[in-house]
């Protein structure tokens, strides 16, 4: 579900106010591939109890941030609400993942699914530059459709979208007043399985 210009230009400023405080708390960070160690085009931090690296060793969650060794700042509340209003799903996040692309960023193709209960969707609020999003099928390999997501628009993957591979293709210079030639995006994901009511395992 694509939701254009979910957050007008003074919630837009808000919540970037928010990203720059969480960023100077739990500073950018580079993550790269797992056994390979290619280095990330985007930049990475997160908010909540828990953040997603990825290093040589693999793709987790984490309570810390890899390089502070602190916990992660709190999840702004305009992403709280957005969680709340478009997720649809009765727990709160546990992650929200803060991705930083500057012109010459982008992000292959790929499915989230480090989480453990794909029941629960993911949201995206973006911020800045307008990006080329591209979506396909659950499958690899399939045809895929091209999306603009601009400033404030919000995207959330649920229900038979949820394993569906996406990416970031471009960003497209001089598309934003908010920030010069430089993209934002939060992902706010719930990680963990609700305990189980019959056996509170
Ligand atoms: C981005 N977004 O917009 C990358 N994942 O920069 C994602 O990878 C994403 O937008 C899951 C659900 C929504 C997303
Ligand atoms: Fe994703």
């Amino acid at each position: 579900m694509h939701v254009p210009f979910y957050l007008d230009e003074a919630e837009q400023r808000a919540l970037l106010a928010d990203i720059e405080a969480a960023i100077a708390a739990a500073p950018l960070f580079q993550p790269c591939m797992p056994r390979t160690g290619k280095p990330f085009s985007v930049k990475m931090t997160n908010c909540g109890t828990l953040g997603w690296v990825s290093d040589r060793d693999g793709y987790r969650y984490q309570p810390a941030h890899p390089e502070t060794g602190k916990p992660w700042p709190e999840i702004p509340p305009l992403a709280l609400r957005a969680w709340k209003e478009l997720g649809l799903y009765p727990r709160p996040p546990e992650a929200c993942l803060v991705n930083v692309y500057d012109l010459a960023a982008r992000m292959g193709l790929h499915q989230d699914r480090d989480e453990e209960d794909f029941a629960a969707p993911v949201v995206s609020l973006s911020l800045g530059a307008t990006c080329v999003f591209r979506f396909g099928a659950a499958t690899r390999g399939g045809k895929t459709q091209s999306l603009e997501l601009r400033s404030g628009d919000a995207l959330v993957l649920g229900g038979p979208a949820r394993l569906a591979y996406h990416g970031i293709a471009r960003i497209i210079p001089g598309s934003s007043d908010l920030l010069e030639d430089k993209r934002i995006n939060l992902t706010l994901r719930r990680v963990t399985m609700p305990p189980c009511a019959a056996t509170g395992a």
